[in-house]
């Protein structure tokens, strides 16, 4: 098992001025505390701060530059708030200087192909590691994905990185899958993913989902970046519905009130459900 109980609800803080949908809104560490001290408020289970962003075409970022980003604020919400802390990085310096702050899971988007020192660093870490599925990198993955059955190919790629981070030390029981909605997939791709997701759940270790804001969700439905709040919950609530455990969002609120709902109606909390005239 896990220490988070499901549903598990990750906010997203980019301090980066290019991220798609929040791009340079919390780049300044007052922002971006103000903005993960809300988060936390409205019920995340933890805050994924991350200083580089991996949207379609993004330029890389330096491990400094990513540094000093990242640091101020993961300090602080460390020392002064206690909000358990998820680093977004796949350069192994970057994690373990967040490690060493008070993060306790690791959010490699590269799932440990990025930097040979991660797997390493997490397997001497107690921190859980995200394991996530991209196809190419993220300058050129969005050029004509192709796959012949997306969901399996997807889900022996896990299954090998998964092999290979026991393989160095990291122990299973802190291993996080995530399909990668958006990473190298074309529109068909995310909705297949998501519609048979009980299949990346069937690997046994618990699955994060990140929908949120993505392009996908502003093709179904006309709508810009900050105004995908409700096709987002759509997408995770029919993810909880397949087994996924933990939900990767910018809006935190409106998805944990349906988080409870989907639970409370199809999930393991029906049970505790309180039963009385509603
Ligand atoms: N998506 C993004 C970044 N990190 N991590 C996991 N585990 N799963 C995801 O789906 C995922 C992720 C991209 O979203 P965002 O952080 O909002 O944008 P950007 O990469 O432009 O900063």
């Amino acid at each position: 098992m896990t220490r988070f109980a499901r549903p598990a609800v990750m906010g997203v803080l980019n301090t980066t001025p290019d991220s798609f949908s929040d791009g340079g809104a919390f780049l300044a560490p007052d922002a971006a505390l103000e903005h993960a001290r809300s988060m936390a408020a409205e019920g995340a289970d933890l805050i994924d701060v991350g200083g580089e962003s991996t949207r379609p075409g993004a330029e890389p970022v330096s491990e400094a530059e990513e540094l000093r980003r990242v640091m101020p604020v993961i300090e602080a919400l460390g020392a002064d708030d206690g909000i358990p802390v998820s680093i977004d990085t796949s350069k192994a310096a970057v994690a373990q200087a967040a490690l060493a702050a008070g993060a306790t899971f690791v959010n490699d988007v590269t799932a440990l192909r990025g930097d040979a020192r991660m797997a390493g660093l997490v397997a001497e870490s107690d921190a859980d590691v995200c394991l996530m599925h991209m196809l190419g990198e993220p300058r050129t993955m969005q050029d004509d994905p192709r796959y012949d059955d997306v969901v399996a190919e997807v889900a022996a790629f896990l299954e090998e990185r998964l092999a290979f981070a026991v393989r160095q030390g990291v122990p299973e029981d802190r291993i996080w899958l995530d399909p990668g909605i958006g990473f190298g997939k074309t529109l068909r791709h995310n909705l297949e993913l998501l519609r048979r997701l009980d299949e990346i759940v069937a690997i046994g270790r618990p699955v994060v989902v990140g929908a949120s804001r993505k392009r996908f969700i502003g093709a179904l439905t006309g709508k810009a970046e900050q105004e995908r709040g409700a096709g987002t919950v759509a997408a995770n609530v029919i993810a909880y519905e397949r087994g996924a455990h933990m939900f990767r969002v910018h809006d935190v609120g409106p998805t944990r009130d349906a988080l409870a709902v989907v639970g409370a109606t199809v999930g393991e909390s029906i049970s505790e459900a309180p039963d009385r005239l509603e």
